[in-house]
């Protein structure tokens, strides 16, 4: 088999005082954190769209990345050697899963069936090669927004043609999941939304929907599929406005249209600052609902304001991502999917070495560091502290429902004022994550 990347070796942990651009300073998969594997903390995935089909292409330029193994475009052959320079990459990455949408890795055909059946070339391909380097699939999807079909969306379209092309579509990019054996399959709404209220039905819309993802969750159980399903929130972009905006309005969907028990969340950071929160807010909302599946690991740019799906490289921010990933238990279907691509000027094969390295490291010293956090343990102490009214006296009688207003009244009238306010210490504790950093 030819080597995609002949002059690359498979990258070794070398430790924080190795100078080698090439090795993992911070990520050892077999150490032990909080008693587990560093790999099974962060699960880390590579995905194929950014890898293997992002041409380094904005809307002021044509594509700069310079990919020798490319054989072409719209040809299954071209589509199958791709796929295992895919897995020559992950593998020599020891990278441990990846993602993938069904046009990503195979061209659209003419009609439906001929797509079906390009995707089915490949995906043997792909299972052939999972099977050879023990990369196994996080999660698959659907494309359902690149097509003209999909101008209006793919289940909130108001063409109900354009719903069933859809539903097959999703039916088959589930089944060949499952035969990949995926742990799970996301629903990201690319087009599902409106760019003008003056020509939309919202409710119908909505509706519509709640009723593909029903249709989803059936078709789950009919062919035997145990993945986790997820949403992906993001409030615009390239819609004006998407129905999954955030971790909040997903929640509410789900819990509106009776399936928050199929559906978590997939977090992803570009997406949270775009809707106006932070990363942690919108892990921090997942998880409260215990709906916090899996993540889309990477960074926009605060002053760019759109979704440039930047490798994660800030380890404030995956400090803060590992320290909610810690407290809710750790990942089980999910993990830290590098939904990212390089930058159009990082144009050569290398830099999707350095790239993911960057990330991988980041998140690794983001995981060290919230352990070491939650092993001093003064931040958890602190915010005890600062909850501790709550655990016994009126705090306890309120949490377990024992008193009404009458008795709060009564208490109320006899405290005359509140004396017992305690200081929030936000530059204090900043102070005392930096210890850490
Ligand atoms: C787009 C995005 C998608 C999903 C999968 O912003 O994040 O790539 O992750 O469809
Ligand atoms: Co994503």
């Amino acid at each position: 088999m030819p080597s995609a990347f002949p002059k690359i070796s498979t990258i070794q942990y070398e430790g924080p005082r190795s100078r080698n651009p090439l090795a993992f300073k911070h990520y050892n998969p077999h150490e032990l954190v909080e008693g587990k594997p560093m790999k099974d903390h962060l699960r880390f995935s590579v995905v194929y769209w950014h890898t293997m089909r992002g041409a380094g292409a904005d809307m002021f330029g044509w594509g700069s990345a310079v990919r020798p193994w490319e054989l072409g475009e719209g040809n299954v052959e071209a589509a199958k050697h791709r796929a295992r320079c895919f897995f020559e990459f992950c593998e020599k990455l020891g990278a441990p899963f990846y993602a993938f949408h069904d046009r990503d890795v195979a061209p659209h055909g003419k009609t439906l069936k001929e797509s079906n059946r390009n995707l089915d070339a490949v995906v043997k391909v792909m299972k052939e090669e999972q099977k050879r380097s023990g990369v196994k699939l996080l999660w698959g999807t659907a494309q359902l927004f690149v097509h003209p079909r999909f101008m209006h969306g793919a289940a909130t379209s108001c063409n109900a043609d354009v719903f069933a092309y859809a539903a097959a579509q999703v039916k088959k990019a589930m089944e060949v999941t499952h035969q990949l054996g995926g742990a799970g399959y996301v629903f990201w709404g690319g087009r599902e939304g409106y760019t003008t209220l003056l020509n939309t039905e919202l409710k119908r819309e909505m509706d519509h929907l709640g009723a593909f993802l029903h249709m989803a969750a059936d078709h789950k159980k009919k062919i035997g599929f145990k993945g986790q399903f997820y949403i992906e929130p993001k409030p615009k972009e390239p819609t004006k406005h998407q129905y999954d905006s955030d971790a909040a309005a997903c929640l509410n969907f789900l819990r509106e249209y009776n399936l928050l028990k199929d559906f978590k969340l997939n977090i992803e950071t570009n997406h949270a600052t775009l809707a106006g929160h932070t990363m942690q807010h919108e892990l921090e909302v997942a998880a409260a609902a215990k709906a916090l599946g899996s993540i889309d690991a990477n960074t926009g740019d605060l002053l760019l304001g759109w979704d440039t799906d930047q490798f994660p490289t800030d380890l404030y921010l995956t400090t803060q991502v590992m320290l909610t990933i810690l407290k809710m238990g750790g990942f089980t279907t999910g993990g830290t999917n590098f939904d990212a691509k390089v930058r159009r000027e990082s144009f050569e094969p290398i830099d999707l070495f350095y790239a993911h390295i960057a990330g991988m490291d980041t998140f690794a010293r983001g995981l060290k560091i919230a352990a070491a956090i939650r092993k001093d343990g003064r931040l958890a102490d602190f915010v005890r502290q600062r909850y501790a009214s709550w655990d016994s006296g009126i705090g306890e009688k309120i949490e377990k429902g024992k008193v009404g207003f009458r008795e709060l009244e009564a208490y109320a009238l006899k405290m005359g004022e509140v004396t017992t306010n305690t200081s929030g210490r936000q530059e204090f504790l900043e102070n005392l994550i930096n210890e850490f950093i």
